[in-house]
């Protein structure tokens, strides 16, 4: 074995996004993309000769390639041992509850999420730190500043690892683990979670469909669902992880999961829908006829948590994303805990975690997750959903409209313009930031006045650190906003959000269909920041 030190050139473009670097394979499969993106990572980190790294993927196209290369560069920069999923797959709550659970100095997660995968597909690759959670800006900022002068990197000259092969295996000087992937996550969920309870109630009819969408949680689900709570059989839909995730595209939203949508709006559909995507950390959660917005399920989950044993002592705080409904806001305000608004992106959220003062965060973005981990995680809020059902024996749908007389409503809806030519979004964005400061006190139609009007600027409670220009915000005095901003996770062009709520109190109306009820705040998002006129779209690529 021999360590190789190769030359290369930068690359101008591998800065990290909302969440890790993501791009086309094809950009991945040039030569020493993925050795100098994984290189300039190593090199932004310091104290981790002898230590443990953990690896993991979504199963999607390149990770068996990408994976090997990142074995071999661990091991020629020093690591002592890599811990990887076999055949290369890890869920990536899996993958951050395997480097807090082990004491690995981090991890690489290879995924580019709910984005589509194969050849022509995307691809991504995110370094999370010993907390268990993505790198925080402070070490993106370096990396991307390093790959934009890194002129060599160290491999060795060793066989592939096979990732097939549960056991020690050595690549160079370092040993590699290849572990079970399921079985240290699945153990934790049983520690936080009531499973007789659940068991129970699906040994008395309740009937749920589980989509994995050809994505990783297929193992788990099957695992979980079926092998230790007894749902039967079938309950787990397209559970084996594909490449190209069947041809699909693993985004548990209601484009992608409609005939999920439409089976449990009809008469005969199961009692519980829910979803994953790619890497298993969003979810999707639909009661018969009941679908609950992902910022509805942070509130109802925050509310419920005390009712699974894992959160029996109750919660400590919550957390949102800036852009995610401020329904869980009126449960933190009722228990008396600790409310915080943070950017878009889950690394936002672990200080808040490791500090303790807050025990749930999600975004609108179908993320839920708690301090068990420092991702988000798709099965970990469906199994408290269950947990929640088995309790309070009632339906999904009584559930929520409890919820919404005792708290009110937060109706809310995403609108995303997709690839959209990058430089127009980005004007569009300048210039409605530019008329920010002369909004507030504006009235408009349907008595709408503008409360404030500002780009959202977070002071990290913990760290005291900055960050700024997060996105677009328009408050109204009766608690309506408008939230704009440009994703940091897309991989062609430009997509812009457009993020739109209106709160109804608990003894308003609660049955308006949702892009009715928010109608004027959509005509006037268009109004202030011509959407339609600037980007020529008369409507957007996606609405959730
Ligand atoms: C990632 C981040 C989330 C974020 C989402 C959307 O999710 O982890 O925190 O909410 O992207 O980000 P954006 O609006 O910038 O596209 P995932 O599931 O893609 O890893």
């Amino acid at each position: 074995m021999t360590i190789q030190t190769i030359k290369t050139a930068p690359f101008s473009d591998q800065k990290p996004g909302t969440s890790g670097l993501r791009k086309r394979v094809g950009v991945y499969q040039q030569p020493n993309y993925v050795e100098n993106y994984i290189q300039a990572i190593f090199d932004s980190l310091e104290g981790f000769e002898g230590k443990t790294l953990v690896i993991g993927g979504d199963g999607r196209f390149y990770n068996d390639v990408a994976i090997q290369t990142a074995i071999k560069i661990a091991s020629a920069n020093g690591f002592g041992k890599v811990l990887v999923g076999q055949n290369g797959l890890l869920s990536t709550p899996a993958a951050s509850h395997i480097i807090r659970h082990y004491k690995a100095f981090g991890g690489l997660v290879l995924s580019a999420s709910h984005n589509p995968g194969g050849p022509d597909g995307d691809f991504g690759i995110k370094y999370n730190v010993s907390n268990g959670g993505p790198a925080p800006e402070k070490i993106t900022d370096a990396v991307f500043a390093r790959s934009k002068v890194i002129d060599s990197y160290k491999i060795v000259d060793a066989a592939d690892v096979a990732l097939d092969r549960i056991g020690l295996q050595r690549s160079g000087n370092m040993v590699v683990e290849v572990v079970d992937p399921v079985a240290d996550y699945a153990a934790l969920m049983q520690t936080l979670f009531d499973f007789p309870a659940i068991e129970a109630m699906f040994a008395s009819g309740f009937r749920m469909t589980f989509d994995a969408m050809h994505a990783v949680t297929g193992p788990y689900a099957h695992a979980i669902f079926e092998g230790m709570l007894g749902a039967p059989k079938g309950t787990v839909l397209n559970g084996t992880p594909s490449p190209d995730f069947g041809q699909g595209h693993p985004d548990p939203n209601l484009v992608y999961c409609k005939e999920m949508y439409d089976l449990l709006m009809s008469a005969n559909g199961p009692d519980f829908g829910a979803a994953s995507d790619g890497d298993g950390d969003r979810n999707l959660i639909i009661g018969k006829n009941r679908f609950v917005t992902p910022s509805d399920s942070l509130a109802l989950l925050a509310a419920n948590a005390h009712l699974a044993p894992g959160y029996k002592q109750g919660i400590a705080g919550i957390a949102r994303s800036m852009p995610t409904s401020a329904a869980a806001d009126r449960v933190a305000e009722k228990l008396g805990i600790e409310m915080h608004e943070t950017p878009t992106g889950w690394k936002f959220f672990g200080n808040l975690l490791d500090a303790g003062r807050v025990t749930i965060c999600g975004e609108e973005s179908a993320g839920t997750g708690s301090n068990h981990v420092r991702e988000k995680d798709g099965l970990w809020a469906v199994l408290l959903w269950l947990n929640i059902l088995a309790v309070r024996k009632q339906s999904v749908d009584e559930i929520v409209r409890e919820h919404w007389a005792t708290y009110g409503r937060n109706y809310y809806t995403r609108h995303d313009y997709e690839e959209v030519d990058a430089e127009v979004a980005g004007k569009l964005v300048d210039d409605l930031r530019a008329k920010l400061p002369s909004l507030p006190g504006k009235v408009f139609e349907d008595d709408l006045q503008i409360a404030y009007a500002d780009d959202f600027t977070y002071h990290d409670p913990v760290d005291g650190s900055t960050s700024a220009k997060q996105g677009i915000r328009i408050g109204f005095t009766d608690g309506s906003r408008i939230v704009l901003r440009l994703s940091g996770t897309g991989t062609v062009g430009a997509t812009l959000r457009l993020y739109l709520e209106r709160y109804e109190a608990p003894d308003g109306r609660h049955d308006l269909e949702t892009q009715a009820a928010l109608e004027p705040l959509i005509a006037l998002a268009d109004e202030l920041a011509g959407i339609t006129q600037r980007t020529g779209r008369q409507a957007p690529s996606v609405i959730t």
